[in-house]
């Protein structure tokens, strides 16, 4: 049995079953009524769900990032409406009770991963229905097994025979055949393990990674079934040794260690040849992170020398030199002592190890759920593509989804994984993504960096990413919590750091190009106002940068003819900051250009139109008229703001300085100057507000300027 796990992905369109599915989940009232007290789901009077549906319905809940809560668990208390074969909870916040209720469909396999509200009160329920489980996995973490075996006044462990040693099991699941178990610690309670696996005379597979007080594991003899033991991370293998060699019928052991320290065994060579000779079926080996393979130099026995036969095979793993002829299916090296994976001639198939590609895509494979080697593995994996050619693009790109997938928390694993995306992603002419694997790409993306929003280099890696893809149409479907994750960065990060930067460009890249609806959506996530405070903020420190140039442009785009993102920068005393702007920085014409594009949009807007209608301002427009910075762009906009406050009639002209005649006598002044062929950067979105002014009979000036806008358009782009 090999320890992989198979992460191919499919790339063809969601089945029409899975659209069905994802719809119900996220509105579950079309299946489900909500108990009034409880607020617990149950299913509606007259559905009967069969297992497959319960199962996926269960996972696909869980892969859209829900939470498998007691209230969840609720749709299936009915044992007569609902079916549960196989359950499998990550990270979910399922108490004893709601456990129960899933315990009591007699499931035949169930895995608890990372559910840390479970607790050793479960265990009476999982012995009362324990009768069909096959495979049973508890994850580090998961409080399902007793701690300790003996009463609560009891210290240590004496000839007391406790309540467990007279019934005789911890665990009463008589036909179980697959059992993890990760991480437990029994405080040196030496009856604990025996009395817990010795029942268990079925069991083929057993997983006890990281736990401790094992003992000699001489027990493990009465498991004549046994095919696979998993020992990962267990310390003190070296008093083992003699038991495991006892275990004949073995076939896949892992006895590899991810620290120096416990991978330490004494008589290496000889050690390995023992285990190997005994094991006569071992197929597959892992020795990852020991010393077990030796220092690599061949060794020579005195008499060898003379009859030096280079016909004869030969390995430079000394203790596996009876293998030479029968190779395994999988040997894991990663990490042991002198590099064992790097040498010529190693009897396996398969091997796990950094020496090349294929040794570090098996590994990471090997290694998904081990979160320290893995993260080892995927900067491997980000170095071959950093500095060499990948061949398996394919397989490489699954592995790392997967990766980043199963470890949303782990940050080292979300930053190296993330690195090795933008190699992926920016060689993406030689690689064609399916609409659906982009998807998938951009939404691992987005949960490594909503998990770890204040890590600089996962942000850097996230964004200089999703700048690879095309924007806005690959991103729209998970738009709302990029535009978080954006404004986290623009208004949290470092100030002027190049992920701030980064991060203020891809917004005002989303802004520009978004339609009216998501331009809404950036204000009332917060737009408008993060990018006052940046400009409040270079104002403050006297500092015009890139930064503020890009805060006033993503106003400028998301106030385009959408009314209330113009009222919130009124509001949120955008007028102020434009005044100072104009007075701190007045030679920067891009400056200037992006926030007269910003006021042509709000003075648009009819009803805040009497906002702008001070003397201060109107002075101040009417002055921008004659302005030549930018070529006529800033006087351009000048009267395009003019003429909208002009086109609400003289009534509406409030002021008696400047007066409403000379602003308007100024304005078609600046008009004539202009060169009709001036090449202009603009985007329309439509000519509504053009056409409009064209509309306006009472003044002819307003008329005039939009004529002038049209007659230059249709001149300059004339399709
Ligand atoms: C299960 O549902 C059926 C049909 O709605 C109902 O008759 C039965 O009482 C329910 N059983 C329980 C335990 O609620
Ligand atoms: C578990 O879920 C919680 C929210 O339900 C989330 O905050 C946390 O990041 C998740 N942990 C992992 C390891 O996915
Ligand atoms: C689960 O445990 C956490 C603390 O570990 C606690 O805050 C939370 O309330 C628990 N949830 C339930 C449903 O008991
Ligand atoms: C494993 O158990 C030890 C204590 O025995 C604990 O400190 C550690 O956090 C656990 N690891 C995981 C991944 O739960
Ligand atoms: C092991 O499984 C067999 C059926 O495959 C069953 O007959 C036997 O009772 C099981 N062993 C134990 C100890 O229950
Ligand atoms: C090894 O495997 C063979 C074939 O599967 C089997 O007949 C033999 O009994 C096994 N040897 C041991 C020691 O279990
Ligand atoms: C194991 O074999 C290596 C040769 O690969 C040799 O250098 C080393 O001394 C041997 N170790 C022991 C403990 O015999
Ligand atoms: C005039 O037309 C050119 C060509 O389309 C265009 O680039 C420029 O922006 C226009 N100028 C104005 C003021 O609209
Ligand atoms: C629609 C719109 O207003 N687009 C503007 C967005 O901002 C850029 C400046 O960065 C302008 O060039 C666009 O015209």
């Amino acid at each position: 049995m090999l320890p992989f796990t198979s992460v191919s992905r499919e790339s063809a369109p969601d089945t029409l079953l899975d659209l069905c599915f994802k719809y119900v989940v996220c509105h579950l009232d079309i299946i489900c009524t909500t108990d009034p007290f409880t607020k617990d789901y149950r299913l509606k009077d007259g559905l009967a769900l069969p297992s497959e549906i319960c199962e996926k319905m269960l996972q696909i809940y869980q892969a859209g990032g829900h939470d498998v809560d007691d209230r969840i668990v609720g749709i299936f208390e009915n044992l007569s409406m609902t079916r549960l074969r196989r359950v499998q909870l990550r990270n979910s916040s399922v108490t004893d009770d709601g456990l129960c209720i899933l315990l009591s469909h007699k499931l035949i396999e169930i895995d608890l991963t990372n559910c840390a509200n479970v607790t050793d009160g479960s265990l009476v329920h999982l012995n009362e229905h324990g009768e069909n489980l096959l495979s049973l996995s508890i994850g580090a973490g998961v409080q399902l097994l007793p701690s300790t075996l003996l009463p609560e006044d009891h210290v240590q462990e004496g000839e007391i025979v406790t309540a467990y040693h007279k019934r005789g099991y911890i665990l009463r699941t008589p036909n179980l055949r697959r059992l993890t178990i990760k991480n437990l610690s029994v405080h040196r309670e030496r009856m604990y393990f025996p009395l817990l696996l010795q029942p268990l005379a079925n069991l083929t597979y057993l997983d006890l990674s990281s736990c401790s007080d094992l003992g000699d594991l001489s027990y493990l003899c009465e498991l004549k079934n046994l095919l696979s033991l998993i020992l990962f991370n267990v310390q003190r293998l070296q008093e083992c040794i003699d038991s495991l060699c006892t275990l004949t019928s073995l076939r896949h052991l892992d006895i590899s260690q991810s620290s120096e320290k416990h991978g330490t065994f004494r008589n290496e060579n000889l050690t390995l040849a023992r285990l190997v000779e005994n094991l006569p079926n071992l197929t597959s080996l892992d020795i990852s992170g020991t010393n077990l393979a030796g220092t690599g130099v061949a060794e020579h026995s005195p008499n060898s020398k003379e009859h030096s036969d280079d016909s004869v095979p030969q390995t430079d793993i000394p203790g596996l030199s009876c293998r030479v002829g029968r190779p395994f299916e999988f040997l894991g090296l990663y990490g042991t002592r002198h590099e064992a994976c790097r040498r010529h001639h190693i009897p396996a198939k398969l091997i796990s190890g950094n020496a090349n590609e294929e040794q570090i895509l098996t590994a990471a494979a090997a290694y998904i759920d081990r979160t320290d080697i893995l993260q080892q593995v995927l900067n491997d994996l980000y170095h071959l593509f950093r500095y060499e050619i990948c061949h398996n693009m394919n397989n490489a790109l699954s592995i790392v989804l997967e990766a980043m997938d199963r470890h949303v928390n782990e940050k080292h694993i979300q930053i190296s994984g993330s690195a090795t995306l933008f190699y992926i992603v920016k060689g993406k002419e030689k690689y064609a993504f399916s609409p659906p694997l982009k998807r998938l790409v951009v939404y691992t993306l987005l949960n490594g960096m909503n998990a770890h929003r204040d890590d600089d280099t996962m942000m850097r890696n996230g964004c200089l990413t999703l700048c690879q893809f095309r924007l806005p149409e690959d991103v729209l479907f998970d738009y709302e919590r990029l535009v978080q994750i954006l404004l986290h960065i623009v208004s949290e990060m470092e100030q002027e750091g190049f992920v701030q930067r980064i991060g203020i460009f891809l917004l005002n890249t989303l802004a520009c190009q978004v339609d009216g609806v998501q331009k809404k959506l950036l204000g009332d996530l917060g737009a408008v106002s993060k990018m006052l405070s940046l400009i409040e903020d270079r104002l403050n420190r006297k500092v015009c940068d890139d930064v503020l140039e890009v805060a006033w442009s993503t106003m400028w785009n998301v106030t385009d003819e959408t009314a209330i993102n113009c009222q919130r920068f009124l509001d949120g005393r955008g007028m102020e900051y434009f005044l100072s702007c104009l007075s701190t920085f007045p030679e920067k014409e891009e400056l200037l250009r992006n926030m007269m594009g910003l006021l042509g949009n709000v003075a648009e807007v009819k009803k805040l139109r009497p906002r702008l209608m001070t003397s201060h301002f109107v002075t101040v427009f009417a002055t921008l008229l004659d302005s030549s910075s930018d070529g006529i762009e800033v006087s351009y906009n000048a009267a395009g703001v003019l003429s909208h406050m002009a086109s609400d009639g003289p009534g509406a002209w409030t002021l008696s300085s400047p007066r409403r005649e000379d602003v308007l006598q100024r304005m078609v002044a600046a008009i004539e100057h202009w060169d009709l062929n001036t090449e202009r950067n603009i985007n329309y979105r439509s000519f509504e507000p053009i056409l409009y002014l064209a509309r306006i009979y009472h003044t002819p000036e307003c008329q005039h300027w939009a004529v002038w806008a049209l007659a230059n358009l249709t001149r300059v782009y004339r399709k």
